[in-house]
């Protein structure tokens, strides 16, 4: 396939790349495009229609300011303690993940990533399974609970299952089908965020979750398209916003399978690091964490000025490829 600028990146002003280059890095001198000018009315949408990567890995037109609001916007924290009860049927549909690109998935209550689960630590989880699709699936948590709850066995087409365990230990945990092939399972969407608290409440914060997902979309093996929260470009037309000078808290999980690595880099900003959320003391304060599949961290920083802060993985083609976008501060 012959390579396109606008596949790549529309930066490249002041580079310097000199006359003669070759044609494959010839989309190194394209100019800059402008930054819009920050405004504290709408949504801070870009305008444009095109990321600053080209448009095959932006969300498709008909995908509007808010969208995402509920898959990004955690449950409030438990103030309860009785048993935490949802169902969820596994949907089989096609989505498209980014524009003119489609997937088939298998979905946990019917969105990729699935719902985010929230609970204190010790809480009773109760989650009833229907499996509406021709495939078995199962649901299964990390974290520490009865080895009998693992939630390994399988659920056949049409039938369904409880699944009854204790939230801990507090952190951060993935869950996903472990049905194998299951880079296959996961690579379809079935994944999702189990935040557990902490018995004294974390400071007050804006909090966001971003899953990262990877998406084959030809069935290669490799993956196409990437996305936090299941559609590619999201964040770039739509920043998360959050005030300045204010706590943000982001919880970060990598659910991409077929790729050893992924990340979460923030420009202009460094973060403190909690791995896997399990500690109230960061490990670390740095701009970048990365992650191994199913690997997560939650970070905490605020936003000292006015502007637009860019986030993205640091393996590049992930960038490229619809994992990029911005958070706005005003
Ligand atoms: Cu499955």
């Amino acid at each position: 396939m012959p390579l396109r600028r606008r596949d790549l990146f529309g930066f490249g002003g002041g580079l310097g790349v000199a006359a003669g280059v070759s044609a494959a890095t010839k989309w190194l001198t394209g100019t800059q495009p402008e930054t819009p000018a920050l405004t504290d009315s709408a949504d801070c949408a870009t305008p444009g229609g095109t990321g600053p990567y080209g448009d095959r890995f932006m969300p498709p037109d008909e995908i509007t300011a808010g969208y995402l609001d509920a898959r990004h916007t955690p449950p409030p924290r438990r103030e309860t303690r009785n048993a935490l009860s949802v169902t969820w049927p596994i949907i089989e549909t096609s989505l498209e993940v980014a524009r003119g690109q489609r997937l088939n998935t298998w979905a946990y209550n019917g969105t990729v990533p699935g719902p985010v689960l929230r609970a204190t630590v010790g809480d009773e989880i109760r989650i009833q399974v229907d499996n509406r699709t021709s495939r078995p699936h199962n649901l299964h948590f990390h974290g520490s609970h009865a080895v009998n709850a693992d939630g390994l066995e399988r659920i056949a087409p049409g039938l369904s299952r409880d699944y009854v365990f204790t939230a801990g230990p507090f952190g951060l945990h993935p869950y996903h089908c472990h049905v194998p092939p299951y880079a296959w399972h996961i690579g379809r969407g079935m994944y999702g965020a189990f935040i557990v608290d902490p018995p004294q409440p974390r400071p007050a914060a804006h909090e966001f979750v971003l899953v990262l997902g990877g998406f084959d979309t030809d069935g290669d093996g490799v993956n196409d398209v990437y996305a936090w929260n299941g559609i590619a470009g999201y964040y770039a037309r739509y920043p998360l916003k959050v005030p300045v000078g204010e706590r943000v808290r982001l919880y970060l999980v990598n659910m991409v399978e077929l790729d050893a690595m992924a990340g979460f880099h923030l420009h202009a900003q460094t973060f403190d690091l909690y791995r896997s959320g399990t500690s109230l003391t960061p490990h670390e304060h740095t701009d970048i964490v990365t992650f191994g599949p199913a690997e997560r961290a939650i970070v905490e920083f605020t936003l000292p000025q006015r502007g637009r802060y860019m986030f993205h993985p640091h393996q590049s083609r992930m960038t490229e490829r619809g994992a990029m976008g911005f958070i706005v501060a005003v």
